[in-house]
């Protein structure tokens, strides 16, 4: 809800907003040592991605650099980034995984 203030008539802003959840893009980047079938492990099990879909978007961040995994709500997105960023450490590889806002 919008009104005119009546001292400076300028427009204030009184409606209480339900803020829309923002959403957040978690990213893979590229490296020159984790292995392809890891990457592909990573997509399927995280990201819910089969085969071909995981397959499509390792080589799309092999050759480009970077490639989005999926957009979530920040609360969803930080958790998938720590899931990746425990399996890449775990296995000892050095993925990096991050987010960014959608
Ligand atoms: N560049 C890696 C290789 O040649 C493969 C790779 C793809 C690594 C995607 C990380 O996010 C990544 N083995």
């Amino acid at each position: 809800e919008s009104g005119s203030d009546s001292e400076t008539g300028v427009a204030t802003k009184t409606k209480a907003k339900t803020k829309k959840p923002s959403q957040y893009k978690v990213l893979l980047l590229n490296d020159d040592y984790t292995p392809m079938e890891f990457v592909v492990v990573i997509l399927k099990r995280f990201f819910r991605m089969d085969m071909e879909q995981a397959t499509r978007v390792m080589l799309h961040v092999h050759q480009k650099g970077v490639g989005v995994c999926g957009i979530f709500s920040y609360e969803v997105a930080e958790t998938k980034v720590n899931q990746v960023m425990d399996f890449a450490k775990e296995n000892q590889h050095p993925l990096q995984c991050t987010l960014e806002k959608a």
